[in-house]
């Protein structure tokens, strides 16, 4: 029997708006879940739901002597990661969609829903879930309420946001919110009351993640995995957020944040913006290998900046926890995020112990004599397959890292020095640059690429463009974007911060790496902030301003003059040929593109045939 909406009114907290009632009201009509349940994001409840979880089979409870108060998830395989192809922006005009993403026309969409949500939760439970991205009740700060019918996804947004009572007071108080629903689309009884067993991992093979910019509400269905079902992260913070920044002068970022404290004690504030794959949570989480400089982590993700009364750009996290890539995790690339692992963790398709601890990929030199995979079966060294997922993940609070700033939670954010955009580029891209200006670092972010595997081996080839990182998560016309940030600096004028670009992975001709990456790569961010503190100059180049090699700390490294040239060589041939890749690149946006950013390809031009 599904509730109806007295029985709503009567189980929602006191403090819930009638807008939000009606609206779950509403949801519950359509869904007809058995029960809805407010989350308050106790500890009793997150216990509750965990045991729950467990006597249901979709955890396991791992060893508490090896990983106190943490759990094992296993996905069902067809439910691994976030599903681009099902990702959409359905707005008005397919325009305002713009080239890079899936467009639906938004009434339609809500059609196509309609029936894949009628009666999706019968037999289930419908979680209430209020959230906050970014501390509560700061300015940048925003508020959400997911419904769901997962468990798996409560307890991890109460780890990802900061959920419950606390954020439904605000929403009560009158603030602004963004509704989004989610189902994993696996209802336990049919409409003629027929009733099937729950399996570990409920999903459905229809899966669509939908977005709708007007009306700015979230609806997905079909996956209970990551990016898809934990609304706050890819949906809201991004996809919906660069919606509202667009339209209210602010920023919303799939950027890490750091603190770096020099020598000298003074601080500097970083955000960075790397496509996948380019190790963004080890940098979130630098040890640096230069003596007296410490970096601490604010954000591993996503940044959202504003700016200030001081006329400066200031960024929160608006994460609560961290979502990262298990497998590659060591002590020997990122000890402090394998630390924060240590307890009261959430583990996603890694692989099981036999003393009932996790392992994956990557962790250990030697890999355990026998595990059972990220699927469940027995699995030993000599096994075909992986024994975790290459995307598996862990869930974790930010605050188990010991790598977190005391200014992580600061609600009105930290003021932004400068910003770094990285690719993985095996050619042509030099270890550092730093951008003319704001209008070349908006062409340097736009541009942001990725060699494929086969181009890799030769010379320029096919490029994965990820402008900005933000090719899956923009909510609206990619061209109208790099307007909103042109339009941002303007503001800014000359407090913006200063713009670099950066490539750990250039390869020198037999395939190697040039430079050792990680903890060094904080070689390259103290030239970015001498060049902040006017300490150093720079040397003009097609690209931008190249270090000059006594002004970069190099000590200890094993680097030849040979490597260095390399690391730094910028060859007109190969970038004429680039800027041809990016002209017709840029086409697809026709005259959205701003004329900005033609003007940028121009000078990009005119600077190579200098070179030449
Ligand atoms: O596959 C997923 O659902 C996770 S995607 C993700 C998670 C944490 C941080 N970033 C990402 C991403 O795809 O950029
Ligand atoms: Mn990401």
């Amino acid at each position: 029997m599904s509730v109806d909406s007295i029985q709503i009114a009567e189980t929602a907290p006191a403090d819930a708006p009638e807008a939000l009632v009606r609206w779950v009201a509403g949801v519950a009509e359509l869904t007809q879940p058995d029960e809805i349940y407010w989350c308050d994001g106790s500890e009793a409840e997150r216990d509750r739901l965990y045991q729950q979880m467990v006597d249901a089979g979709t955890l396991i409870k791992l060893n508490p002597d090896k990983r106190p108060n943490s759990y094992l998830a296993r996905s069902t395989p067809s439910d691994v990661a976030r599903v681009e192809s099902r990702t959409f922006i359905c707005s008005e005009r397919e325009q305002d969609a713009g080239p890079t993403n899936n467009w639906a026309e938004p009434s339609q969409m809500k059609q196509t829903l309609a029936t894949f949500f009628d009666g999706c939760m019968r037999g289930r439970t419908m979680y209430v879930v209020p959230f906050s991205m970014g501390p509560l009740g700061g300015n940048i700060s925003k508020l959400g309420i997911e419904i769901t019918d997962s468990p798996y996804v409560v307890v991890n947004m109460r780890i990802m946001t900061r959920m419950g009572a606390e954020p439904l007071a605000h929403i009560g108080a009158g603030e602004y919110w963004v509704p989004a629903v989610h189902s994993v689309g696996y209802p336990l009884v049919d409409i003629n009351g027929n009733r099937r067993p729950d399996v570990p991992w409920p999903c459905n093979d229809e899966k669509y993640i939908t977005h709708f910019p007007e009306t700015r509400e979230i609806w997905s269905f079909g996956s209970g995995y990551g990016g898809n079902a934990l609304l706050g992260k890819k949906c809201y913070a991004l996809r919906i957020a660069s919606v509202l920044a667009r339209d209210e002068g602010w920023l919303a970022e799939h950027m890490l944040i750091l603190k770096i404290t020099g020598p000298d004690d003074r601080t500097y504030h970083l955000t960075a913006a790397f496509p996948s794959a380019c190790g963004k949570t080890n940098l979130a989480m630098l040890r640096p290998t230069i003596p007296g400089w410490k970096v601490e982590t604010i954000g591993d993700d996503i940044a959202w900046m504003r700016p200030g009364a001081d006329g400066r750009l200031y960024a929160i996290n608006p994460e609560a926890g961290f979502f990262g890539v298990a497998p590659g995790t060591s002590e020997a690339t990122n000890p402090t995020a394998l630390h924060a692992l240590d307890h009261d963790t959430i583990f996603t398709n890694v692989a099981l112990t036999d003393d009932g601890d996790i392992w994956w990929e990557g962790m250990t030199d030697e890999p355990p004599a026998h595990l059972i995979d990220w699927q469940g079966n027995d699995w030993t060294p000599d096994s075909p397959t992986k024994a975790a997922h290459p995307n598996s993940r862990f869930t974790v609070r930010a605050d188990q890292a010991s790598s977190i700033a005391d200014e992580w939670e600061d609600p009105a954010g930290v003021p932004i020095d400068v910003i770094l955009f990285g690719g993985r580029r095996a050619h042509n891209v030099p270890l550092i640059t730093e951008t003319y200006d704001w209008r070349q670092g908006v062409f340097v972010g736009a541009t942001v690429s990725s060699e494929q595997t086969a181009a890799a081996e030769g010379a320029v080839g096919s490029l994965r463009r990820d402008p900005f990182a933000m090719l899956p998560f923009c909510g609206y016309n990619m061209a109208d974007y790099w307007a909103h940030w042109l339009r941002v600096g303007e503001t800014l004028g000359e407090h913006a911060p200063r713009v670099f670009q950066v490539n750990w992975f250039r390869k020198d001709d037999d395939g190697r790496f040039l430079w050792p990456g990680f903890g060094d790569n904080a070689r390259a961010i103290e030239w970015a902030l001498r060049r902040v503190n006017g300490e150093v100059d720079a040397d003009d180049s097609l690209n931008g301003r190249l270090p000059r090699r006594e002004d970069l700390n190099l000590d200890g490294l094993d680097l030849t003059d040979e490597q260095l040239d390399e690391l730094f060589a910028l060859d007109p041939a190969a970038w004429a040929a680039e800027a041809d890749l990016t002209e017709e690149y840029f086409a697809q946006f026709g005259d959205r593109l701003p004329a900005a950013l033609t003007e940028e390809l121009e000078a990009l031009r005119r600077r190579i045939a200098e070179a030449s």
